[in-house]
Order: C-alpha cells, then sequence, then structure tokens
C-alpha cells in the first residue's frame, strides 16, 4: 500500500500545478497555510481574524515581525487557485463586526492571498505572499482511507461502531447489517439501505451530546455534489480483514464503490490541495469534547492520531528533494479559548498537549515541527470578579447567543451576564480516564461538569472612523509559530 502513496505523491510533485508552484516560488517566496479542522472548529473565524488582524493592525505583541514595525503592508491579492472559491473574507467580517454574529457555516474549500511587505532584520527589504486554504478536517481525516482496502477499513469500522457509546447509536444500521450476506449477488436496495443506515449512525455520533471526532468517509455527512451517488453508496459488511470478494457479490458491490470513493474524492483531494500546503494549523475544538464527555476526549485523540498519520505521507521521497520540502510545521489550536478563565488556558493547552503527544509516539515521525496553542481568534468575553457573599469568583462577562439556556434561563442575545464556567482539573492526564468527569452522553445538561455557553461576537468599541482591532487570545502566537521564522 505503501507504493500506492509513492506513486501518488510523484503525480502530485509532477503535476503542472506543483511545478507552477515551484516556479512561483522562486519568483517570491510564498507559503501555503492549510487551515483545517472539523466543522465548526473554527476554521472560518481564525482566518477571518487573521487577515482582520494583518490588515487593519491588530494587536499581536507575540507575532515579532508585527509587533517590532517590520511589516510595513499587508494587503489582499488575486488567489493562485481560479478553480477554488475565494474565501468570503468582506462577508464575514461584516457578520463579525456590523451584525455581531458568527459567520454562516461553509463546508467546502475555499482559499484567499496575503501579500506582507516587510522588512528582513538585515534591513532589506522583501515580499512574503501567504495562501491560506481553509479545507474541512473531514476531508484530512479521508486519507488514510488511501492506505486500506475495502475490507481492512470495514473490519476497522465495524470494531469502532461495536464500543461504547457508539454502539447505541448503530443499533438500526448493525440489526440491517445482520440481514446480509457478503457474498450473496449484488443487491443496489440492500446497499441503499445499508449506506441510509450507515449514514445515519454517523451523523448521530457528530450529535453535540457525543461529538464524535472520527467519523469517515467525510463526505457521507457533506456529501455535496456528489450525494445519491454510487461513490457515496456503500457501507461496511462483516468480512475478514483480509478476504478476497467472490465475483458479483454484494462485497464486491460494496468494494468497488469504496475504491471509487477514493479515486473521485480522496486523490484528487490529496493531489491537488494536500500535497501542495507548506505549513498545517488543525484547529480543535475540545470544548465540545469536554461538553460530550470522556469517550469525546479519547475519540479525539484517535483523530489526531489519524491525522498526524497524514502528515507523515508525502515525505521523504526522491522528488521531495527536487521541490522545496513539503509541510514543515504543524500547530494543533484548541480554539474557543474564551469560554475559559484564563487561569485554565495553560490547562486546556495541557489536554490538547497530552492528546497530541499520545498520537506522535503512535504515529511514525511526521519530521515536521510541532506545537500546541489554546487561542481564541475572536474573544467574545471579558474577565471579571464577582462577589458571592464573601468570595469572589472568577468569572466571565459576555452576551449568551439568543436561545442559549442555563439554569432554565434562556437568553435573547442583548443581556450580558457574568457566568462561571468552572476550570479544568491541573492533571491533564485524569481528563482521559473513563468515568473521569460527567458529559452530556452520559447525564442530562444540568448535571453534566462542562457547559460552555455559545457567546456572540464581541460589542467593539470604534475608536474614530478607523475599525476597531478585533481581542484574539493568543493569535498572535499562532503566527509566530506559523509564519514567524520566513520574516527574520
Ligand atoms: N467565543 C468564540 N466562539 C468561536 C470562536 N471561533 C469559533 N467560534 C464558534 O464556533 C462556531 C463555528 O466557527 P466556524 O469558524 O464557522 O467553524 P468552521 O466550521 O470550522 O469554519 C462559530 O459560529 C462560533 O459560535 C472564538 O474564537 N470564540
Ligand atoms: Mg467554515
Amino acid at each position: 500500500m505503501t507504493t500506492s502513496f509513492q506513486d501518488l505523491i510523484e503525480e502530485a510533485r509532477l503535476s503542472a500545478r506543483a511545478l507552477l508552484d515551484y516556479g512561483e516560488s522562486l519568483f517570491s517566496p510564498t507559503i501555503r497555510l492549510g487551515v483545517t479542522g472539523l466543522s465548526r472548529a473554527g476554521k472560518t473565524v481564525f482566518i477571518t481574524a487573521l487577515i482582520h488582524g494583518l490588515t487593519r493592525g491588530g494587536r499581536f505583541p507575540v507575532f515579532e515581525a508585527f509587533a517590532t514595525g517590520r511589516i510595513a503592508r499587508t494587503y489582499l491579492a488575486p488567489q493562485p487557485d481560479d478553480g477554488v472559491p475565494r474565501f468570503a473574507y468582506e462577508s464575514h467580517l461584516q457578520n463579525l463586526i456590523a451584525q455581531r454574529r458568527w459567520p454562516s457555516s461553509t463546508v467546502d474549500i475555499s482559499e484567499m492571498r496575503l501579500v506582507i511587505d516587510y522588512q528582513r532584520q538585515n534591513g532589506a527589504d522583501r515580499t512574503l505572499t501567504l495562501d491560506i486554504v481553509d479545507y474541512p478536517g473531514e476531508w484530512l481525516l479521508d486519507l488514510p482511507l488511501l492506505g486500506k482496502s475495502y475490507a481492512q477499513w470495514a473490519t476497522e469500522s465495524l470494531a469502532l461502531s461495536r464500543a461504547a457509546p457508539r454502539v447505541h447509536l448503530a443499533q438500526d444500521w448493525h440489526a440491517h447489517l445482520a440481514t446480509l450476506v457478503p457474498e450473496a449477488p449484488q443487491d443496489e436496495q440492500a446497499t441503499l439501505t445499508a449506506a441510509k443506515l450507515f449514514t445515519d449512525y454517523l451523523r448521530a455520533c457528530r450529535d453535540e451530546r457525543f461529538a464524535m471526532s472520527l467519523l469517515p468517509p467525510g463526505r457521507f455527512l457533506m456529501p455535496g455534489n456528489l450525494a445519491h451517488s454510487p461513490a457515496l453508496t456503500f457501507a461496511p459488511l462483516d468480512v475478514p480483514g483480509d478476504g478476497i470478494a467472490p465475483e458479483g457479490s454484494l462485497w464486491a458491490m460494496m468494494a468497488r464503490r469504496y475504491e471509487a470513493y477514493k479515486d473521485i474524492v480522496v486523490r484528487p483531494f490529496f493531489r491537488d490541495h494536500f500535497a501542495r500546503l507548506d505549513r498545517q494549523i488543525v484547529l480543535v475544538d475540545a470544548l465540545s469534547a469536554f461538553n460530550a464527555g470522556p469517550e469525546a476526549l479519547q475519540d479525539l485523540e484517535a483523530a489526531l492520531a489519524g491525522i498526524l498519520d497524514c502528515f507523515r505521507i508525502g515525505r521523504g521521497t526522491l522528488l521531495s528533494t527536487l521541490f522545496r520540502p513539503r509541510i514543515d510545521r504543524i500547530l494543533f489550536a484548541a480554539t474557543k479559548a474564551d469560554h475559559l478563565h484564563h487561569a485554565s488556558h495553560d490547562r486546556l493547552e495541557a489536554v490538547l498537549r497530552r492528546a497530541v503527544s499520545r498520537a506522535t509516539a503512535r504515529a511514525e515521525s511526521t519530521g515536521a515541527a510541532i506545537d500546541v496553542v489554546a487561542l481564541a481568534a475572536v474573544r467574545a468575553t471579558r474577565e471579571a470578579t464577582v462577589a458571592n457573599g464573601r468570595d469572589k469568583l472568577p468569572s466571565l462577562l459576555g452576551t449568551p447567543a439568543p436561545g442559549e439556556t442555563a439554569n432554565g434561563e434562556i437568553f435573547d442575545g442583548n443581556t450580558e451576564v457574568a457566568t462561571f464556567p468552572g476550570d479544568l482539573p491541573v492533571d491533564a492526564a485524569q481528563l482521559f480516564r473513563t468515568d473521569s468527569f460527567r458529559g452530556l452522553t452520559a447525564s442530562a445538561a444540568d448535571t453534566s461538569d462542562f457547559r460552555f455557553l455559545r457567546f456572540r461576537p464581541p460589542l467593539l468599541e470604534r475608536d474614530g472612523a478607523d475599525e476597531p482591532a478585533l481581542p484574539h487570545i493568543r493569535l498572535d502566537r499562532a503566527l509566530q509559530f506559523l509564519i514567524g521564522d520566513r520574516l527574520q
């Protein structure tokens, strides 16, 4: 199977696009930064805040080139790929700032080019081009399928679906599966039903009560224009991991469509997008996992291991010496840290660091520098101390989104409230133990240990006609790691 990766990589590197990239990067230094994360992880908000901060004078003390005034100007430029949707920066920003609404959800890839005019530390004037590529993390989690046969994938998916809490959500699908004979003649109706029930199961796992991360194939939950096509109409069968499908059988039909999925969906993504990235930030919504419970956190860890495996693919080929080295920095970022008091920011980082380091130990070395940060691209809360009798409680002030509830109160989206989000434990390892805390998976909302409200974007103080900077947490640290070394 590794040879097929190899072929794919060489194919990608030799593609006209890659050669063009190479030529361009000789001419003007370019970084292609991938921004990924599962749906709702915070990609759109992150990119919008990053562009706004760089082009409109954000407050980035830890981003050295910016803080010391060496960046003369940053501006938007036409993107390099004519076939990829443009990142809708202006409308996302308008939503955030003028409407105080979070940008509407997107499920496709998009791209935006920034040009940074800066002065090197030695005084020379230079330009760095930053291409930002926003793509769903679900697509990334599909890449491991390239190395798996249908039978291997089916065996793994079934094993996963037989563990708690997934097994409860898989009941209908499992019941139907029990009626199927893999060696029986192919049967379109049975396949349609199996695919539907399997998709329902994946969707149930993604629900906020369970917040499972590892749910391939990614397009089953975001089919786009492939909905109802045969490439998305298959499901795992109970077959031996090393078995061979008899010709004309149900099993053979499923296996053929699984291969079609890889050809139509996974390979083109790898070749046209993933293989061209230089740097990567992976956004992780750890708070959703806390809301759901320890099982969700463990599932997240498994997904991170899968993601790290993807970055290992694509290094160390002969041709990589001909072209610029591929992904050499990966940042894992826990988003929405503004839901926690600052005392817990380091703890959130520690939780993610632990999940990533165990995943790194399992994956072979990626050859890339890896770092971890807890951040909020847009900070929607402020901190305050609220007196409660003689106690002083550290709390967060923010405007809960309309419809959010707490202690039986339903918020209208206009009232600012003080909340006590609760603290993360000092010992990150504690959270990964089963039964270490209660989440929505195992209990009702009012008895779970963590419950994070969704807040509206912050109300910004306008200073004259200028657009104010968006408040953030550690966005500058992320920038420093992702591009700081290329601005020296
Ligand atoms: N408070 C807060 N909420 C955020 C932040 N980033 C994202 N969110 C929330 O997460 C949701 C999903 O973010 P979005 O960027 O659309 O995620 P995407 O699907 O990965 O592009 C938003 O609608 C917000 O409710 C942040 O920095 N702070
Ligand atoms: Mg988005």
